[in-house]
């Protein structure tokens, strides 16, 4: 079976996690990405939260996946060099340096144009044109200034930040769709173009339900919210706690043995097509045709108590029992799963997208494989490279250098010393 994106090459200068996460996308539908390093050190993230001594940290080995590593001091005028002719041969170059840093380094557009008019620029920057564009921007910076972070959290607490990297892995997302999508333009114009994920841009996208709610604010309070009806409502969209986003209430529960395991919740959802159901599963038939609960909307002011009582229900069950009775009936609920948990999912496993790779420096780890499931396409998970792993390679195989273009390469120190494994 063939790969998507095989013959497409990308020229992968990113660093820590939002381009990377991007360029191991492509990577994984078949791209061949080169990733650039700079000598000697490498992405930053190598040697961040090193859980290994002297191994290359899961942070880096399960963000870059399926790449090829090579060495190059960009500031070295042969490193330069070396940098433009692969920009010559490459579809797409991929970038998240700080803002003007690419152009300091002489690749403005106009410069990546006149090597190669068919190329993608893509870049992820913090914010976008505006008062903010030239800031540097790391995850929680963006889950800040997009929204997420206003919204989240309960009403009484303070602005709080998720778990789920939106900011980073989100707009590392949302930038490769922006390539694909160039990528198939060019098919049509034989143009490349720049392409722009604003990692502000990619939080607030994602959190366009608020953004909807604070309109709707302006026709009165948020009935679905947990400030309702008791609560105050100021002139912007408040923290919801575990309310859900969307038309049909719901709510973290306790189950069984929540005193003491920090994950024995469950998320319960009251959707109005099951409510008799509901009823009937946690012992209140009554609610079925009282007036104050039969009716979605007249259900609203008491959803405290009602969730308060379907908990005295599931408090008597653990997660995984309140899940099988639900989905007997089509009530659409969720167990909180802990990475552990999460970890040890066989059914993961079985669909790759929890894998098992081994890597020569730290052995057997577990990585997230590819969420994306192509019906036409295998999507392998391969370890990431070694630092300068495939130096001599890329040089005599991408860029068909000869013998003598290899050994002048390699004794200017454009890519410094010498890699510690041969290249596969
Ligand atoms: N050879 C020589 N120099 C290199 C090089 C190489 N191979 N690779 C990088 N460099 C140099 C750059 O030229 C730059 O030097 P100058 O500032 O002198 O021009 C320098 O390394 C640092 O680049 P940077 O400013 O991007 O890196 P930083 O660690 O200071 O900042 C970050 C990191 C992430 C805050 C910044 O890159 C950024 O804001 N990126 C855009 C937003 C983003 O992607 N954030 C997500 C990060 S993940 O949480």
């Amino acid at each position: 079976m063939t790969k998507a994106l095989e013959g497409v090459r990308i020229l992968d200068f990113t660093h820590v996690q939002s381009g990377p996460t991007c360029t191991q996308l492509l990577a994984w539908f078949g791209a061949d990405v080169i990733k650039i390093e700079r000598p000697g050190v490498g992405d930053i993230t190598r040697g961040q939260l090193r859980d290994v001594p002297n191994a290359d940290s899961l942070y880096f080995t399960m963000l870059n996946h399926n790449k090829r590593s090579l060495t190059l001091d960009t500031k070295n005028k042969k490193g330069r060099e070396i940098l433009e002719e692969l920009v010559k041969i490459c579809d797409v170059m991929v970038e998240n340096f700080a803002p003007g840093v690419l152009d300091r380094m002489g690749l403005t557009w106009e410069r990546v144009q006149e090597l190669n008019p068919r190329i993608i620029l893509a870049s992820i920057k913090g914010f976008g044109p505006g008062p903010f564009e030239d800031y540097k921007v790391y995850e929680n910076i963006a889950q800040c200034a997009g929204g997420s972070a206003s919204t989240t959290g309960f009403d009484d607490g303070p602005p709080t930040v998720t778990g789920a990297q939106i900011g980073d892995s989100g707009t590392g997302l949302h930038l490769a769709l922006g390539i694909v999508t160039a990528l198939f333009q060019r098919e049509k114009t034989g143009r490349g173009q720049k392409v722009l994920a604003a990692m502000q841009d990619g939080v607030l996208n994602l959190c366009r339900v608020k953004l909807r709610d604070q309109q709707r604010l302006a026709h009165g309070p948020l009935k679905e919210y947990p400030q309702y009806p008791n609560g105050k409502f100021g002139d912007a969209v408040p923290r919801a706690g575990n309310a859900s986003g969307g038309g049909q209430p719901g709510w973290i529960l306790k189950c069984k043995g929540w005193e003491t395991d920090p994950n024995a919740y469950v998320y319960f959802i009251t959707q109005a097509p099951v409510w008799k159901d509901i009823c009937t599963v946690i012992g209140k038939p009554e609610w079925i045709t009282d007036p104050n609960y039969a009716k979605p909307e007249a259900r609203l002011p008491h959803l405290k108590d009602i969730f308060a009582t379907i908990e005295e229900w599931t408090k008597t069950k653990t997660k995984f029992e309140v899940m099988d009775i639900c989905s007997e009936h089509d009530i659409p609920c969720g167990p909180i799963l802990s990475m552990k948990e999460i970890a040890e999912d066989q059914a993961l496993r079985e669909t790759g997208t929890i894998v098992e790779v081994d890597h020569p420096e730290r052995g057997r780890y577990l990585s997230v494989g590819n969420p994306i499931k192509l019906s036409d396409s295998v999507s392998e998970v391969k370890r990431s490279p070694l630092l300068g792993e495939h130096n001599e390679d890329i040089l005599r195989n991408v860029l068909k250098f000869d013998d003598r273009t290899v050994l002048e390469a390699l004794e200017s120190g454009a890519l410094g010393a010498a890699p510690s494994i041969a290249a596969k």
